[in-house]
């Protein structure tokens, strides 16, 4: 099971809980490939009386449908707003904004700014999205979980602050699809991974629901979406040429170049669960909990 908790995160879960007392609002990154496993159940529980904005980030890479049913889902939930996030989107900075002043209007003089958190897993965006609300670079970005490492304070306008904070990761990680969810998403750090596992579990995923733009990235054959992934990891490593020596495929360097692939969207806009996925997967851990008990 992956598990991946740097002390760093020690320090910002106690940064995190002494600041939320002087938050009017949390907008909570949620990553749109895996909206539940990156909800974070430590971050819940900071944040739970808090008005929300549960912003779906990287949703120009996700599947556009299944982004759909999970804000339906998000926006059942009390005092949250949700909507999906694209750093692309050049309108997105007024939609939040307004939408930020509208949920706390009183909050609207220098004396009394609107003060609004950015958090979430490690690299779900919320850096870049400091940077586009404030129109400049002041806020440090990367594509590797861990960049920001404590609470910045952020200016938008006289009236309005934002607040910059470390990614968090969950304490204890209890299923192994949301380990591999968040892996795959990029949230959690390299030395905690297994990347043969994660391709393997990927392929047998997007066999079952995505095999056309399986077929197409890798231009396999559709009876050879009937092999095991191992054999599948293999092929598409012959195709781009990770021989080890002695000309065998090299699975670790065939497994990084299919996962890279779904990080940057290459094979297609492609989610890991949808609302109803996870309905099953929690009958199932109930049963393997009872069954363990
Ligand atoms: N495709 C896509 N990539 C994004 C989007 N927003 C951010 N990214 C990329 O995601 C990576 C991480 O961005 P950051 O803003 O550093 O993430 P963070 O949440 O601050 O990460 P930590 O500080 O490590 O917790 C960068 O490579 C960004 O370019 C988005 O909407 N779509
Ligand atoms: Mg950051």
């Amino acid at each position: 099971m992956i598990q991946w908790f740097p002390g760093h995160m020690n320090k910002a879960k106690k940064a995190l809980i002494e600041l939320m007392a002087d938050i009017d609002i949390v907008i909570e990154l949620l990553d749109a490939r895996a909206p539940f496993s990156s909800c974070n159940p430590l971050i819940q529980n900071i944040i739970k009386y808090k008005k929300k904005i549960r912003l779906l980030n990287k949703s120009d890479i996700a599947d556009d449908s299944i982004t759909q049913e999970w804000l339906h889902y998000f926006k059942q939930q009390d005092n949250t707003e949700a909507i999906a996030g694209n750093m692309n989107n050049s309108n997105q900075k007024n939609i939040l904004i307004k939408l930020c002043r509208n949920i706390a209007p009183h909050r609207n003089s220098f004396e009394k700014p609107l003060r609004v958190i950015i958090t979430g897993i490690p690299n779900v965006g919320k850096s870049t999205l400091i940077n586009q609300l404030i129109g400049k670079k002041s806020a440090k970005t990367g594509d590797l979980p861990a960049v920001t490492k404590a609470n910045q304070r952020l200016i938008v306008a006289d009236d309005f602050l934002v607040y910059d904070t470390p990614g968090m990761m969950w304490e204890k990680i209890e299923y192994p699809q949301i380990g591999l969810n968040l892996a795959l998403c990029n949230s959690i750090g390299r030395n905690a991974l297994d990347e043969e596992s994660m391709a393997l579990y990927l392929l047998d995923d997007m066999k079952l629901r995505y095999p056309k733009a399986l077929m197409t990235r890798y231009k396999l054959k559709l009876e050879q979406l009937n092999l095991y992934s191992d054999e599948l990891i293999n092929i598409i490593g012959k195709k781009r040429g990770c021989i080890a020596a002695g000309g065998v495929v090299d699975m670790q360097k065939a497994s990084e170049i299919i996962i890279q692939d779904f990080r940057d969207g290459r094979i297609g806009k492609l989610s890991l669960e949808t609302p109803k996925m996870w309905e099953e997967w929690q009958e199932q851990f109930v049963i393997e909990d009872i069954k363990q008990q």
